[in-house]
């Protein structure tokens, strides 16, 4: 922890140190560097040290006034959290921008380039990730008590790069060069216990005897909301060996076994598993979970015994959200704590922490969600095993009392078939007051399907909280031209209170306006483009339609519906060149989990075709395509803005919510998408003549999914189509290679399971029409200023309220 070098003079002691001297400051006794020989990234680090120093005084009358009002506390648990870079966000916050970018330009020095320096942490996969940290944001900004528990790993997210099309994955480091914002707090290490036995002492009470022990090591990143009235706390664990170094062993010489247990130990905390839908490194994974959920609940029990007498009322004052199953082992976890370490009984345990306890699904995909053999879960938890097994007794007591004829075996939390499997989806909804979908759709789906007998069970369970995003990142900060225009417009209010921006809706008639708002969007799509240059050296016409499609690579997200519509497209403008055709540039960016071989096929797929059609040069400047590597906040936050056209085009019922959709509309791109996730509510708000919806609904999916579809069939009555995958299968875009992109053929023609031959003449049709629409500016800029001035419902603070009114009863 850094201090302030003490000052001697009186005069000197009473007056704050202006902004400008706490960095200067910080440059010179916490980084070590005189002014004259400082790099940026020196500047950097002085900068955040000077705004941490800031926030610590509202931190501590946070903490005090939520200690002294009793205010309900809200625990986030989460796997992910995909903060990207926090110094902007924090000054900006904090209302230091223009203080910070004035003290820069005395010395010559550019704002931006100190911002862009710091490291970008990507401590998640995707959108789960991201959604707890705008989630963060709006607890700070709304005023909820909230602490938020993760895992402090030592590499985030793979760096992804190209190698002649194909996804290379190299590790990422964000933590070299140490890490300005935390706050290691050494006197907060909790143990977190794995394997060994259970035997029972005098009285006959169940003794877990574990033959490992890990130490959970606790740090800190203040999270102040807007205005930085109120300052939560980021919590991650990083993992430590229980021994430092076994000294004899070293002393005998043998220095690789005394150095073992670290490493061991240490490799807990080491990677974020990055596949987002494949189950790799199960008892890696496992322990991952265990680890910073054990940590985090001996936290929360031991912060609310500092001033409670017990843990009976635990439920009324603490409020636990699980983001999606990953910290499911809270449910037996707490009861152990309860039951073994503080002495409640076991069915009143239970009843504690159901009443803490309350879960959000995110996925339908049946192999996302999580199961673990009961083999592992015997042997890493054999304590945790038994409590389930009463978990599982107390459900099928209540399967049997609700009297609706179901089996209490689809309820409970262990599937006996196959050798054995704990479903952590049961577990966590048996064991929560309240389990949450993500999007209206979603919620319906999981009550139709995973969650059919459960919610028969226990109908008033499941509820809606719709997603949202904070207009703080994902509009103020990474859109300064926009949020500019609509403050000078409908003044500042909408950063706190993002309904606020339906103000604008009748500028959407206002000609002078509506040429404003386009130049803005101009300006980003040139910003865009020189980043574009940067990175792949291909040079873009700013003013064709920026048609963009950024997330995670996978096939129910149909990346490969748009690339085969490109690929029709090209050929259409091949056969006509003289045609009228409206100028695009087709964007993509996205990571594929590196075990996923169909999705890294289909990025090669997306290289080639940029390769064939960027190097046509009878082509001109009418269609281009480009993937930009390395897709993460901080890239999210260059491209967004310049969209014109959003791709939300996932195989209706698969997406669960979506929130770069939100982003997108809220920065004024409009939406090509299908009826799926937050697509729905998005249409709802911005309304249908403002949208782009195509494609089958969840309805027609499904039905078709179930049998009878031969996609061969299919692909043979849509010619635009066949002509593609012919084109594919004789090696038109791989030089000749006729197998390189078999897997892609094969699949289109054989399997299909996310319908791209279905929808693809919808797909098609629906951007022609698009064209049209974009070639007339006055009918797209009014539809675009229409979608940011409904997009306001769309705020992680409505979220955030939503969760602590029907969930948490935290209501600030
Ligand atoms: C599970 C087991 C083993 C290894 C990895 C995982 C794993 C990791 C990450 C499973 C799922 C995830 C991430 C899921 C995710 O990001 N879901 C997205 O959540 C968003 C926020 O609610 C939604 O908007 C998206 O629709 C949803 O796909």
């Amino acid at each position: 922890m850094t201090t302030l070098p003490i000052e001697t003079g009186q005069k000197e002691r009473r007056r704050p140190p202006s902004l400008g001297d706490m960095i200067v400051r910080h440059l010179v006794y916490s980084v070590g560097k005189d002014q004259a020989h400082a790099v940026t990234r020196d500047w950097c680090v002085a900068l955040s040290l000077a705004i941490r120093d800031r926030m610590v005084d509202g931190w501590m009358t946070t903490t005090r006034r939520i200690y002294k009002s009793g205010q309900k506390r809200v625990y986030y648990l989460s796997m992910e959290f995909m903060i990207g870079r926090l110094l902007e966000d924090a000054l900006s916050n904090m209302e230091l921008t223009e203080e910070a970018r004035a003290f820069f330009d005395e010395r010559g020095l550019d704002l931006g380039e100190v911002l862009t320096s710091e490291p970008d942490p990507a401590l998640g996969n995707g959108g789960l990730g991201r959604l707890a940290a705008c989630f963060m944001d709006s607890m700070a900004t709304v005023g909820v008590a909230g602490i938020g528990y993760g895992i402090r790993y030592e590499h985030g997210i793979f760096r992804q790069s190209f190698q002649d099309g194909w996804q290379l994955e190299e590790p990422e480091d964000w933590l070299v060069g140490g890490n300005a914002w935390e706050f290691e707090r050494t006197e907060v290490v909790h143990p977190v216990n794995f394997g060994g036995y259970v035997s029972s002492d005098a009285n006959g009470k169940p003794v877990w005897n574990p033959s490992e022990r890990i130490m959970a090591a606790a740090f800190d990143t203040p999270i102040a909301g807007w205005k930085g009235q109120h300052v939560n706390t980021l919590r991650l664990w990083s993992a430590r060996p229980a021994e430092v170094l076994n000294l004899s062993q070293f002393n005998q010489g043998d220095f690789v076994a005394a150095a073992r247990q670290q490493i061991v130990a240490e490799s807990i905390t080491k990677v974020l598993y990055p596949g987002d839908h494949t189950p790799e490194g199960r008892e890696l994974r496992l322990k991952q979970e265990v680890f910073f959920t054990s940590a985090s609940l001996q936290d929360i029990v031991h912060r609310f015994l500092l001033n409670h007498e017990n843990l009976e009322k635990l439920g009324d004052h603490v409020a636990i959200q699980l983001n999606d199953t990953h910290p499911a082992i809270a449910v037996p976890e707490l009861v152990r704590l309860l039951e073994d370490v503080h002495g409640m009984d076991f069915r009143k345990a239970f009843d504690v922490a159901r009443a803490c306890l309350h879960y959000t699904n995110h996925t339908l995909l049946p192999e996302a969600l999580e199961r673990w053999p009961l083999e592992l879960f015997e042997r890493c938890l054999p304590r945790h095993m038994q409590i389930i097994r009463a978990i599982d007794d107390i459900a099928t007591a209540e399967v049997l009392a609700a009297g609706k004829g179901i089996d209490p075996n689809v309820v409970r939390a262990i599937d006996p078939h196959y050798g054995g499997f704990v479903r952590m989806g049961n577990l966590a909804f048996i064991g929560s007051s309240h389990v949450n979908g993500v999007s209206a759709l979603h919620t319906e789906l999981m009550k139709k399907t995973v969650f059919k007998d459960l919610h028969t069970v226990y109908p008033d369970r499941i509820l809606n909280q719709t997603n949202g995003i904070t207009p703080r990142r994902w509009l103020l900060e990474c859109n300064p031209r926009l949020s500019g225009l609509i403050t000078e417009t409908i003044g500042d209010g909408w950063v706190a209170d993002l309904e606020q921006l339906k103000a604008l809706e009748p500028y959407a008639e206002d000609a002078a306006f509506r040429e404003r708002f386009r130049r803005v969007k101009a300006d980003n799509k040139e910003r865009l483009s020189v980043y574009v240059q940067e990175q792949l050296g291909v040079k873009l016409d700013p003013t064709a339609l920026f048609d963009i499609q950024i997330k995670r690579i996978h096939e129910y997200k149909r990346q490969l519906l748009n690339i085969l519509e490109t690929m029709a497209l090209y050929n259409a403008m091949k056969a006509n060149p003289n045609g009228e055709w409206q100028p695009r540039v087709k964007i993509f960016a996205g990571k594929a989990a590196p075990s996923y071989t169909l999705a890294k096929l289909i990025i090669k797929l997306i290289n080639d075709v940029a390769d064939k059609i960027n190097n046509d040069s009878a082509l001109g400047d009418m269609l281009k395509v480009v993937f930009l590597p390395n897709y993460n906040v901080s890239s999210a936050e260059i491209i967004i803005p310049a969209a014109d056209l959003s791709e939300q085009i996932s195989t209706a019922g698969f997406e669960a919510s979506g929130t770069g959709n939100m982003k997108f509309a809220l920065n004024g791109a409009l939406t090509i998408g299908t009826l799926d996730g937050a697509n729905v509510e998005i249409l709802e708000h911005v309304g249908e003549d403002n949208i782009y919806i195509f494609g089958m609904e969840a309805e027609e999916v499904a039905q078709l999914q179930s049998g009878g579809y031969q996609p061969w069939v299919r692909v043979g009555e849509t010619p635009r189509l066949q002509d593609v995958v012919t084109q594919i299968s004789s090696g038109f875009f791989s030089h000749g290679d006729t197998e390189r992109f078999a897997g892609i053929v094969d699949n289109v023609l054989a399997h299909d399971y996310f319908l791209v031959a279905p929808d693809f003449d919808s797909y098609w049709s629906t951007q022609r029409w698009i064209d049209k629409d974009f070639r007339d500016q006055n009918v797209w800029q009014r539809k675009a200023v229409l979608n940011t001035a409904n997009m306001g419902w769309f705020s992680a603070d409505r979220t955030i309220r939503g969760y602590a009114k029907d969930i948490w009863n935290a209501l600030p």
